[in-house]
């Protein structure tokens, strides 16, 4: 299955490094490619040059319109693993038979910025998957946080309107950090729940490989009986969930505005390939009504304690694309790509979005053929009568395109329920026409203090660190003073806080919600640890012990931590080990540890800037130092949590920090 995907890619792929004499689009070899035709050699050029305008005009036109949204991502293949068959809930092929392996093509993208924009930034990131199951693509078009800014897809050009950089001055770019943005959110109440998670440091993810997924919305999985159930689905990161911090995700967008990209290239070239587990929350449709909250509600989740989180199957990203543009520029995803056993429910946010998604690819791919595109047809046939139109890449053939016809026998004809063919879940709906807001949705600020009350305590500071900063980028006092009346709604701490930090008005009364309700699975500081594929910025300050550097880095390898040596030049060390970083070219922003060797007594003052990153950034630090004096030039405080003297303790303690990741009782 996996290579059926494979096959069909590789039969529209030219290889350019073949040995090829260069042509036109119509196959003439031309002789001369550098000159354009003229007349004369210093004459002007000729309107006859057919390869010259064939060449510009492609040129012309390489660009297509990025999306409204999202435009920014990257995208791998990989597989999809069932572990166990979910006959008893879903009659879909690819999540009953564990023998099958499922290709999968996924994009990971940011939201408010630019295709041009940087990977760091503070914003929701896109978790997007298009399975190529037997029975047809099925797309599970998510994201990195649970809930979402609004609860009917009728506001979200207004929400995207505001949250986009504003029309003006087309200020800022990848932040949400503006009046528009903030003034949505100060007008409108139901976006509580999720600011809470985007000023969180979920919205600052240290690696695409170590965030979660989530289908946001509740799903219906319908088996063979016809019985349904509702879902919410999950990815879970093998990896564990981990973030920057703020002012490390804001040096890293400049030192590497691809700095997510290139992480999730590199991890798959090196062979680590990158790993989730699909998880499914599910509820019966006896118990719809079972909860505290609307269970079509998109701004709301499903706590994990009272609704677990069955694990189904893995995701692994083993591929990196060949073209960015043919694959993961011209992928198109959409909610409404469901295969025999996956349905909707009536949540408004996804039931619009069922509309959006093929409408927007019109105008993005061209046309409606965009599913012949090679990164978007599916593995299995498909005919239908469907014809023409803008890049049509299929020949039909035959006399016939309407159905039914008497003269091709009524093919292609539909295909009954019982050997495959599609049919929406009959629900039961009965109710007046109207455009209105059921009273279910309206608590928009309980699980929004669910969700602060389920943090850390460093991880509550940074979530009013970044209230803090982005309404402090704010002009508009009315709408600094309504985000806070906003807040006041949530928890008067925060409030309290944030008006203070950025001189708003603190409401008289305290109009926060009672409520003391956790779900500890919302914090990630209990996540998954682990140090693989973290890189140790390793920085030589004078000529190292190169016995010792080598053990060193042999124990990194052998647990299987990257690395990158870091000097004043580039060099080889005793031939074997190569300075791959100077210390222009590296930044403590883009290290998960670092690890100083100093045999001079003067600290260089890049090397002293490397480390006080390190440190003031809450990561590991590893020291091997012979004189402690040049330290003290330094902000380092050797005492502090986290920092390990390599003449005291073993590599392998430091390995250890290096698992850890972050040391938050750290004095910074
Ligand atoms: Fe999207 N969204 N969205 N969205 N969305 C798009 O489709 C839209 C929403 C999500 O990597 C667009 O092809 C509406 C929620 C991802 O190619 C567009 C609404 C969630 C991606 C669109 C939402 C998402 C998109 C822009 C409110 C999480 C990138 C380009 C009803 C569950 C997919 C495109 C990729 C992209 C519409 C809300 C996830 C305009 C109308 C909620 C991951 O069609």
């Amino acid at each position: 299955m996996e290579n059926k995907k494979i096959e069909q890619l590789k039969k529209y792929t030219i290889d350019n490094e073949q040995q090829a004499g260069l042509t036109t689009n119509q196959g003439l070899k031309m002789a001369e490619d550098e000159f354009s035709l003229k007349a004369g050699l210093r004459g002007p050029t000729l309107m006859e040059d057919f390869h010259f305008r064939e060449k510009m005009t492609h040129f012309d036109h390489e660009r297509i319109p990025e999306r409204i949204v999202h435009a920014r991502g990257v995208g791998a293949h990989g597989v999809f693993q069932l572990y166990e068959s979910l006959e008893e809930y879903t009659k879909a092929d690819f999540l009953n038979d564990t023998n099958k392996t499922t290709p999968v093509f996924v994009r990971f993208s940011t939201v408010q910025g630019s295709r041009g924009s940087s990977d760091t930034v503070r914003d929701v990131r896109g978790f997007a998957v298009k399975f190529y199951t037997d029975e047809g693509n099925y797309d599970l078009v998510g994201n990195n946080i649970p809930v979402f800014f609004i609860q009917d897809a009728i506001k979200f050009p207004d929400f995207v309107h505001a949250v986009k950089p504003e029309p003006h001055n087309e200020i800022p770019q990848g932040a949400s950090a503006h009046d528009t943005f903030w003034d949505f959110v100060g007008q409108n109440h139901e976006t509580a729940h999720m600011v809470m998670w985007a000023m969180s440091d979920r919205a600052i993810p240290r690696s695409l490989r170590m965030m979660e997924g989530f289908g946001v919305h509740t799903f219906r999985l319908v088996n063979k009986e016809g019985r349904a159930h509702f879902v919410k689905f999950h990815w879970k990161p093998k990896l564990g969930i981990h973030s920057q911090v703020w002012d490390e995700a804001q040096k890293a967008a400049g030192k590497n505005p691809d700095f997510h990209r290139q992480d999730l290239y590199e991890a798959i070239e090196k062979g680590d390939y990158p790993e989730w587990e699909l998880g499914l929350q599910i509820i019966s449709e006896e118990d719809e009504f079972a909860f505290d909250f609307d269970i079509l509600d998109p701004t709301k989740i499903w706590p994990e304690e009272e609704v677990p989180v069955k694990i189904v199957g893995k995701l692994t990203l083993n591929r990196n694309v060949d073209n960015f543009f043919a694959e993961t520029e011209q992928v198109a995803f959409h909610p409404g790509h469901v295969v025999p056993g996956i349905d909707f429910s009536n949540d408004p946010l996804l039931q619009g979005r069922l509309f959006s998604y093929t409408d927007t690819q019109l105008s993005r791919l061209g046309g409606p053929n965009f599913h012949q595109i090679p990164i978007n047809k599916p593995v299995c046939p498909f005919h239908n009568n469907q014809r023409d139109g803008m890049h049509q890449m299929t020949i039909h053939q035959g006399q016939t395109s309407y159905h039914k016809n008497g003269l091709n026998n009524n093919q292609p004809e539909p295909v009954p329920v019982d050997q495959g063919g599609y049919e929406h879940y009959q629900e039961k709906v009965d109710g007046g026409k109207i455009r209105g807001r059921s009273e279910s949705f309206l608590d928009f600020y309980s699980q929004a203090k669910l969700f602060y009350n389920s943090l850390t305590p460093f991880e509550q500071q940074h979530v009013r660190d970044a209230f803090s900063f982005e309404l402090g980028k704010c002009k508009s006092e009315a709408v600094k003073n309504n985000a806070v009346e906003l807040l006041n709604r949530i928890d008067r701490s925060i409030a309290e806080e944030v008006a203070n930090n950025i001189g708003a008005v603190l409401p008289k009364d305290n109009l926060e919600v009672k409520s003391a309700n956790k779900s500890p699975a919302l914090s990630m500081a209990t996540t998954v640890k682990k140090p693989d594929t973290r890189c140790v910025a390793i920085l030589l300050n004078g000529e190292p012990d190169n016995a010792q550097l080598l053990q060193w880095v042999q124990a990194l390898a052998a647990n299987k931590v990257n690395f990158s040596i870091v000097d004043k030049n580039l060099h080889t060390i005793d031939g074997e080990l190569k300075v791959t970083d100077t210390y222009d070219t590296a930044d403590a922003s883009l290290f998960d540890a670092a690890l100083l060797i100093s045999t001079n007594g003067k600290l260089e003052n890049k090397a002293i800037e490397f480390i006080e990153m390190t440190f003031n950034h809450f990561k590991p630090l590893g020291i091997s130092v012979s004189d402690y004096a040049a330290l003290e030039k330094s902000r380092v405080t050797i005492n502090e949590p986290g920092i390990f003297d390599l003449t005291k303790v073993t590599i392998n303690n430091f390995v250890t920090g290096v698992a850890e990741a972050r040391f938050w009782s750290r004095t910074v």
